[in-house]
């Protein structure tokens, strides 16, 4: 197992005490970093004690510590999966050849590409859901919101440590500029479309948690089987924390979902609505949503960039090493569905410009799987109501089908029947502002919000009236 040094501000298994110069430029950022988390980070019960998560270690005992914290002085640190003896390249044209412990010349660029994509979303999303817990449902929702959060920011300094460790002096700039952009911002938005959405009630964070970070997963998956080691040890120890975040936003879903179906139970319109809560098919518009943004992220499903990192061995499929036994995707072909002449046909597209859609697939039956416990929930509260997936092609501005619209069902429709049925599938500005309505903060030790059925369970085996916030 890595040593770790405990006592250092920045817990970490990558031997910070003995570089120098790593750790000048670290020391260096953590101030900006501070800076940038106090000004559009966690806005409420920013100086205040949370029952947080910290990891100080990668071992069983140590990636998981819970106790109160103030978050700027949460100890965001370093940390690799340990490495794996004789890991080769997994996959593409130099499969089978051992990993890269540095960076080769002819890749830094699309490597330093793809870690700047992937670090830009962490502090996007912190900036995105700075404001949230003014209205937090609960102690305990308020508390796993800033668990992601922190982790969020940990996954940042994770990035930051590769630029800054392996890409000199652009590395360095890079890890500066992180903290430059903003989400949302017209001159310096954050780099993918998800980042720059405003999350300013609950089931916008819940939509966001389930879906956009479940790309997170996937993503990750796929940087974990690069053939740049460093990134590939960073990515699976990433991905150990991304399990939370994933169950914040099924869990927060399916309690609404819950709620609300008691709720139109009790309503002689059978509105949810009627009762003070959301109803259920408001649910469904925010589903299409932001399933349709999450499904943008993993770029367009023909791509020659795609293409070219896996067979740099960049990034790989999904499980790449240890579910696939064909490694070069060469002489294989998918059939992607296109649009030509306004209407759909079945273009032949070699494997390795398929990459994107490949994980896109992976993800959608991981959604699938989701919505299916959601529905499972559904009926046992005795509805009839069910939550769907819209196709891939829905509302996309992304890939092959952004220029066209589709509905749900994944049928190529004209502009007149978007327009005519767009309020049916989207949320609406009034119906997004009902839900604004009803963010109300609770901050009482065991209370919940009307809207929401509380959890069955707390946190860390403790009750749900527990002092996760203390204020
Ligand atoms: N928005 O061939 P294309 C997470 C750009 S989430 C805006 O389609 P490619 C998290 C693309 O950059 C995981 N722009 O795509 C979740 C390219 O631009 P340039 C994040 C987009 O390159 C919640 C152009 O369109 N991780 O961790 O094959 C909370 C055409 O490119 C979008 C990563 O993204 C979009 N949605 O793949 C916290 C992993 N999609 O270069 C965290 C690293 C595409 O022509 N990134 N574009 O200017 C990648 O692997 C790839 O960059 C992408 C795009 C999959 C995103």
């Amino acid at each position: 197992m890595s040593s770790i040094n405990y006592d250092e501000r920045i817990p970490n298994n990558v031997d910070l005490s003995n570089d120098k110069r790593l750790k000048r430029a670290l020391e260096k950022w953590q101030p900006r970093f501070i800076d940038w988390w106090k000004g559009v980070g966690p806005q409420v019960f920013s100086n205040n004690d949370i029952y947080l998560r910290t990891a100080v270690s990668v071992d069983r005992d140590g990636w998981a510590q819970f106790g109160h914290v103030k978050m700027p002085e949460y100890r965001w640190g370093i940390f690799l999966a340990d490495r794996e003896p004789d890991r080769v390249i997994p996959s593409g044209d130099d499969a089978g050849k051992p990993v890269w412990q540095s960076v080769p010349g002819e890749h830094r660029n699309a490597l330093k590409r793809l870690i700047v994509t992937q670090a830009d979303t962490e502090p996007g999303s912190v900036e995105q859901q700075r404001w949230l817990a003014n209205t937090a449902p609960s102690l305990y929702d308020a508390r796993n919101l800033f668990q992601v959060n922190v982790e969020e920011g940990r996954h940042l300094w994770a990035m930051v440590y590769l630029l800054q460790a392996y890409f000199g002096r652009d590395g360095r700039e890079e890890a500066d500029e992180l903290l430059e952009r903003r989400s949302g911002d017209e001159d310096k938005p954050r780099i993918l479309d998800a980042f720059n959405q405003p999350c300013s009630d609950w089931l916008t964070f819940f939509c966001f948690a389930t879906f956009t970070d479940r790309d997170g997963k996937y993503q990750l998956g796929a940087l974990a089987e690069s053939a740049f080691d460093p990134l590939s040890r960073t990515c699976r120890f990433m991905l150990t924390e991304e399990a939370h975040h994933l169950s914040v936003g099924q869990g927060g879903m399916e309690r609404i979902l819950r709620r609300s179906a008691q709720l139109s139970k009790l309503d002689p319109n059978g509105s949810a609505r009627g009762q003070g809560g959301i109803d259920l098919d408001t649910i469904q518009r925010y589903v299409n949503y932001w399933y349709a943004y999450s499904v943008d992220l993993f770029g367009s499903e023909i791509s020659s960039n795609a293409a070219d990192f896996f067979a740099a061995g960049l990034k790989g499929r999904w499980g790449e090493a240890k579910s696939h036994t064909e490694h070069s995707a060469l002489n294989q072909f998918k059939i992607i569905p296109v649009v030509e002449n306004g209407r759909m046909v079945d273009r032949e597209v070699p494997l390795r410009n398929t990459m994107n859609e490949l994980l896109r697939e992976e993800y959608m039956k991981d959604c699938a799987r989701v919505v299916k416990a959601w529905n499972r929930a559904l009926k046992k509260e005795g509805v009839s109501f069910q939550i769907t997936l819209p196709n891939r092609r829905f509302y996309r501005r992304q890939g092959v089908y952004k220029d066209h619209h589709f509905s749900p069902d994944g049928t190529l429709i004209g502009e007149e029947t978007w327009i005519k049925n767009k309020n049916n599938w989207l949320p609406t500005d009034e119906e997004r502002a009902y839900v604004v309505s009803l963010m109300k903060p609770v901050h009482e030790v065991g209370q919940c919000a009307h809207w929401i059925a509380p959890p069955k369970r707390g946190i860390n085996k403790m009750p749900f009236a527990y002092e996760y916030v203390r204020h």
